[in-house]
C-alpha cells in the first residue's frame, strides 16, 4: 500500500491559510481510504487552524516542526528540542539590522520545539506586509543566501527555506527526512511538498526517499489534480 506524507503550507494550503473547504472535503475521503502522513515545519495549532481537527486527528501522525514535534490523534507523543550554538541569535539578530527590507513586525526569531523559525518581516505581519515581504525576497532571493550563510558558518546546524516568509533552522539531521525512521525501509511513499528544490525544506525528505515518488507541487490546487489523477488511474 502506498503511504503518502504532505507537507501542509503551499502543499495543502496556501501558506499560512486555510485549506480550501472543497479540497478539505475531498481529502478527508481520501484520508479514510489511504494511509496519510503530514509534515511541517510549522507547529500544531497553526496546523490545525489551516486544516482543521477532521485532517489532523485522523491521519496516521502529523509531524510539526519538521519532525521534531510528533502528534497523533490531537495528542503530542514525541518531541525533540534544539540547542542552538551561542553564535546563532547574535546573528540572526545582525541580519534583523542589516536586511535592506524596510519593514520589521515582531517575532522574529520564534523558537519552537526542536527548531527555530527566522523571519525579516516577522511573523506578526499582516497579509499586506508578508506578500511585499514575499515580493522582495523572490526579487533579492534574501532567505536562500541567509540559509546557505547559516550552514556555511555551522557545523551542526541546517537552515533551510520553507513557508514565504521564513526559514526553518535546526540540527543537522533533524528536518523532514527524520520522519522516516518510523516507516519501513521497504515502505512505498509518496511525498507532496512545494519546497523540494535543494535548499527548501522538503529536500531532505526527497533525498532520502529514494524507493518512493516526490512530487514537487507548485500550490494546493496542483496536489489535487495529481491526486486526482492518481485515484482516477487506480479505479
Ligand atoms: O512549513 C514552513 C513554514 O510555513 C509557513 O511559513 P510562512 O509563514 O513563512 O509562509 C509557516 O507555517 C511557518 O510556521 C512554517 O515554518
Amino acid at each position: 500500500m502506498i503511504r503518502y506524507i504532505f507537507d501542509v503550507d503551499g502543499t495543502l494550503t496556501p501558506s499560512r491559510c486555510p485549506i480550501d473547504p472543497e479540497f478539505k472535503e475531498w481529502f478527508i475521503d481520501f484520508i479514510k481510504d489511504n494511509k496519510v502522513w503530514l509534515v511541517t515545519g510549522s507547529d500544531y495549532d497553526k496546523t490545525l487552524e489551516q486544516l482543521g481537527p477532521e485532517i489532523c486527528e485522523s491521519v496516521v501522525t502529523c509531524y510539526n516542526c519538521q519532525g521534531n514535534d510528533v502528534w497523533h490523534k490531537g495528542k503530542r507523543v514525541n518531541s525533540k528540542q534544539f540547542k542552538a550554538p551561542e553564535g546563532l541569535q547574535p546573528l540572526l539578530e545582525g541580519w534583523l539590522q542589516a536586511s535592506r527590507f524596510p519593514l520589521r513586525t515582531g517575532n522574529h526569531i520564534e523558537k519552537r520545539r526542536g527548531m527555530w523559525n527566522f523571519s525579516i518581516v516577522g511573523r506578526n505581519a499582516t497579509w499586506a506586509e508578508r506578500s511585499e515581504y514575499v515580493q522582495w525576497d523572490v526579487s533579492n532571493r534574501e532567505r536562500e543566501s541567509i540559509a546557505l550563510e547559516i550552514n556555511s558558518l555551522f557545523d551542526n546546524v541546517t537552515a533551510t527555506v520553507g513557508g514565504e516568509t521564513g526559514i526553518d533552522i535546526g540540527r543537522t539531521g533533524g528536518d523532514k527526512s527524520q520522519i522516516l525512521e518510523d516507516f519501513n525501509s521497504d515502505d512505498k511513499i509518496y511525498f507532496f511538498g512545494d519546497r523540494q528544490e535543494p535548499g527548501g525544506n522538503d529536500y531532505p525528505l526527497v533525498k532520502v526517499n529514494t524507493k518512493g515518488k516526490n512530487f514537487h507541487v507548485k500550490d494546493w490546487h496542483d496536489t489535487f489534480d495529481k491526486l486526482k489523477n492518481i485515484v482516477a488511474a487506480a479505479r
